[in-house]
């Protein structure tokens, strides 16, 4: 298939002044009239107007009022139609059908429970109608919608509505005005039956905005929660970014059948329910932060996103990795106290190691801007998204608060209405602050994850500390040499107390602060430290400063202290991190070599005394106590055998739970919440500690706890300790599993967001179900259990996708049963829904890591899936790029 290249990116050929679009909606055959004032690009000396199409049967054209024969245009064998010698402007006219019944992809018109549905981004719109579908082209949209009343009640487009009647024969009409113009790809149309939850909202500018959440009529209980978390999102964007919402209406529609989490259409939010349903009973804390950060990422693309726009695909995280940095900085915000603040940047940082590391050490690494792409929907990466959000937050650490704010300020000025670029972005930050971001633009071109490498040494005679940083970042495809990186390196220094020391370089007259932010530009720069009278212990990198490795050798005593004494609670957890990752890989060697698993004494110090440690609150004990992913646990194994992390892992915890047992007792009992369910962190955080201790106290062998967990699934009134019960039970070897699975699958089987959670119970179960391997547990839920749905994303997701991705052990067993699970699964997705295909088929990106035994079985795997016909460009790409 075709390779695009961002140096290729040529301007339009003609510009679209409008489009007035009108929809006769049928499930089999909707009819679309489009008309559009089209004028030719005066810059460009191309007169060709392509029109993309994508499985669109074309009724006519006309042009200026004149039918168009079939000389007169061409179809080409993509489906595009090309119009020669267009030169001036032109009235267009449009007709084609479209089948919403047979869409299975989800992009373009489709059908969801009966409900229309849109989903144009990035390259949708062209299944809805002919048109220049491309980002750098905007245009006023008017829409009318015509549909019979009875399926269709309420029928949605973008922007104000601006007219409504009935029609002949029970059909009736609305008309829709988007009074900003806006690329193809922000479109959307929703017609079905529908409520909504709605409010009139009270703008800081006076006005008042109507906000609807829209969903199916039996979910209008669970909308109240996303309606705040919209409130909350506007008032923090005009408070924080003096950024307004610009529309009379806003509105946000629920619906199961969604590739993504979500999707910015102006003014016309669709959402997969599970980013925005929730009531206590059907979602769990996580859930409840998730839709919150999703509501807001949404709402924030209004200004970063949409009023400007992307010029280019390539530019992606222009918008993304913005306003990915934005939810999170509103996730925070929300959440105040620094202990909650750090608990969420931990979150955040342990999804990047997890995910964003693993990709740039694999086939797929990119460079958050990418130079080319076969396929673009393979490009809504973690890298694009979340480390495009950390050179983001990198900026912000440069320049402060202030001085990003300023720059974000200037860059929506000089952009807003129109398309942008990267260089754009960086351009207005350097302008409002008068810095050189030169070297900084390698954070968009290079791939690859750099390494800092620490040296230090303290000098006793002249009282200086000495820091040396070098930077390294390993060849990734297509790259093998880098140049530096622009690296901003936060750093501390204690002294014996666990006090921070004044920070005072040579050339400086006085020490200023306690921390610092080094800036290392070059491949290696020393800074030295002056009046450092007792050899201190460092904290690098602090909370996370920039998205690389650090190594350092730190000695375990240092990094006990340090997670007694960090002041900086990110590097606090971390360290408690590397302690566990530590004691996990001498774990991990025991049992390679055969020998006892024993847990070292460092890590078990520094975790007893965090464990009793009453001067932290649950919320950080718990993210800082629970063991690293087996996937961060791989990341750091030369090469990875899923068995011993998971046998290592379950020791672990057994020896805790057995070692720890009453004081664990203890601090469950300490950690009771508030009996009234909320959401807040502080709540969460008292449930995730208990959850962690029931956990370890059923690995220990304790019985009363078996019994405790199944009360409080059969009693308990909130999701979050339902689930947390059921898992811990799912995971221990009671057979009461059993029984307990079947009562959750009675009582949730009608609710799609519990079937789910009971899909991923299962999935990710970590030892065996009455000696059935789970590979055939999950098999045999995708062939035979009726709630099954192949062509629903979230089914997928939750069953198929959480067992190959999060299963390690299971998964990579050495018989190779996963795999030929996964070469079935990824073929058959393909032919319904090649996102959903391209995601599973990542799995496999790391095959060169594993065991040989694995390994070799992986690359059969992919390379039969290679060797298919017929395959989707998206699935080439991934198997084809795995496999070089
Ligand atoms: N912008 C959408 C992405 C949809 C892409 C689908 N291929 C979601 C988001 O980042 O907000
Ligand atoms: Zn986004």
């Amino acid at each position: 298939s075709a390779t695009v290249y961002r140096k290729d990116y040529i301007p339009p050929t003609h510009w679209v002044d409008s489009v007035h679009l009108e929809f006769d909606l049928h499930p089999q055959q909707t009819h679309v009239h489009s008309t559009l004032i089209i004028r030719p690009n005066e810059d460009r000396i191309n007169n060709d107007l392509v029109l993309n199409g994508r499985d669109l049967e074309l009724v006519r054209i006309v042009m200026d009022g004149r039918e168009l024969d079939r000389t007169e245009y061409t179809l080409m064998p993509n489906g595009d139609i090309v119009l020669r010698g267009i030169t001036k402007e032109i009235k267009l006219e449009i007709e084609n059908i479209i089948n919403p019944q047979a869409n299975t992809s989800l992009m373009g018109l489709y059908l969801s429970k009966g409900n229309f549905m849109t989903q144009c981004e990035a390259e949708g719109f062209r299944r809805i109608t002919y048109y220049p579908d491309r980002p750098d082209i905007s245009a006023k949209f008017t829409v009318r919608i015509n549909a019979p009343k009875s399926v269709c009640p309420v029928l949605l487009s973008n922007g104000n509505l601006v007219e409504e009647g009935e029609l002949d024969g029970n059909w009736h009409y609305t008309c829709w005005e988007d009074p900003f113009p806006k690329p193809s790809y922000l479109f959307a149309l929703v017609a079905g039956n529908l409520k909504c939850r709605e409010e009139k909202f009270q703008l800081k500018n006076g006005k008042k905005a109507l906000l609807q959440i829209w969903v199916e009529p039996q979910n209008l209980d669970k909308t109240e929660f996303a309606l705040e978390s919209l409130k909350r999102a506007i008032a923090w964007d005009e408070e924080r970014f003096g950024l307004e919402l610009d529309l009379e209406r806003f509105m946000i529609v629920a619906t199961d059948d969604f590739t993504m989490g979500a999707m910015e259409n102006k003014g016309l939010n669709i959402f997969n329910s599970r980013c925005v349903l929730a009531t206590p009973e059907v979602a769990t804390d996580r859930d409840f932060a998730r839709i919150e950060s999703v509501i807001g990422h949404e709402y924030f693309h209004n200004w970063t996103g949409n009023r400007v726009t992307c010029r280019d695909w390539f530019q992606l995280t222009l918008k993304e990795g913005l306003t990915v940095f934005r939810e999170q900085e509103f996730a925070a915000d929300m959440l105040g106290d620094s202990t909650a603040r750090a608990v969420k940047r931990i979150e955040d940082v342990r999804y990047l190691r997890d995910r964003q590391f693993t990709e740039d050490a694999g086939p797929m690494a990119h460079p958050i801007r990418p130079e080319s792409y076969e396929e673009i929907n393979n490009f809504y990466t973690t890298t694009v998204y979340e480390k495009g959000a950390e050179v983001i937050r990198m900026l912000q650490t440069l320049l402060g608060k202030d001085g990003f704010k300023r720059g974000l300020e200037q860059y929506i000025r000089d952009h807003d209405g129109s398309s942008a670029t990267c260089e754009d972005f960086l351009n207005a930050m350097a302008e409002a602050n008068m810095r050189n971001l030169s070297q900084f633009t390698r954070w968009y071109s290079q791939a690859g994850t750099p390494h800092v490498r620490v040296r230090t040494h303290w000098d006793e005679r002249s009282a200086t500390y000495t820091i040396t940083l070098s930077q390294f970042c390993p060849p990734t495809p297509g790259q093998t040499k880098k140049e530096p990186f622009f690296i901003p390196f936060d750093v501390a220094l204690f002294n014996s107390k666990g006090k921070p020391i004044a920070l005072q370089l040579q050339a400086e007259t006085n020490a200023k602060g306690t921390s610092r932010v080094l800036e290392l530009t070059d491949e290696e720069h020393s800074w030295v430290f002056v009046g450092v009278k007792e050899k201190p212990i460092p904290s690098l990198a602090r909370n996370f400063s920039a998205p690389i490795i650090v190594d350092y050798n730190y000695s375990p005593e240092e990094l006990v202290f340090l997670s007694q004494c960090d002041n900086d609670a990110f590097n606090r957890a971390h360290a408690m991190e590397e302690l566990s990752l530590l004691c996990i890989n001498e774990m991990v060697s025991d049992y390679e070599r055969g020998t006892r698993m024993v847990i070292n004494p460092h890590y078990r110090n520094a975790f007893e005394s965090m464990l009793t440690d009453k001067s932290i609150s649950p919320a950080f004990k718990a993210i800082a106590l629970t063991l690293p992913s087996e996937t961060r646990i791989a990341e750091a194994q030369p090469m990875i055998n899923p068995i011993s992390i998971r046998a290592a892992i379950r020791s672990l915890r057994e020896q805790l739970g057995r070692q720890f047992s009453h004081l664990i007792m203890r601090v469950f009992d300490d950690n009771a919440p508030n009996p009234v369910y909320s959401p807040n962190a502080a709540d969460a955080g008292k449930r995730a500690m208990r959850a962690f201790c029931f956990e370890l106290l059923l690995a220990g062998g304790n019985a009363k706890s078996l019994l405790r967990a199944r009360q409080i699934f059969e009693t308990s009134k909130n999701l979050t300790e339902r689930l947390d019960a059921l898992r811990i039970i799912v995971n221990s070897a009671s057979p009461t599993k059993f029984t307990l699975l079947e009562a959750a699958e009675t009582e949730w089987r009608n609710e799609p967001l519990l079937i789910n959670k009971w899909f991923t119970l299962q999935a990710t179960a970590t030892v065996p179900m009455d000696e059935c391997p789970i590979v055939d547990v999950v098999q045999n839920l995708v062939e035979r259990y009726p709630g099954y749905n192949a062509h629903n994303p979230n089914n997928v997701y939750s069953l198929v996708l959480a067992f190959c991705q999060n299963n390690l052990a299971e998964f990579h067993r050495p018989d190779g049963v996963g795999y030929k699970f996964w070469v079935e699964q990824v073929l058959k997705l393909d032919r319904i829904n090649p996102q959903v295909s391209s995601r599973l088929a990542r799995c496999l990106d790391g095959w060169r890591r594993y065991t040989p035994e694995c390994s070799k079985l992986m690359f059969s795997a992919l390379k039969y899936v290679y060797s298919q016909p017929n395959l989707s460009t998206d699935l080439k790409e991934v198997v084809g790029k795995a496999l070089n």
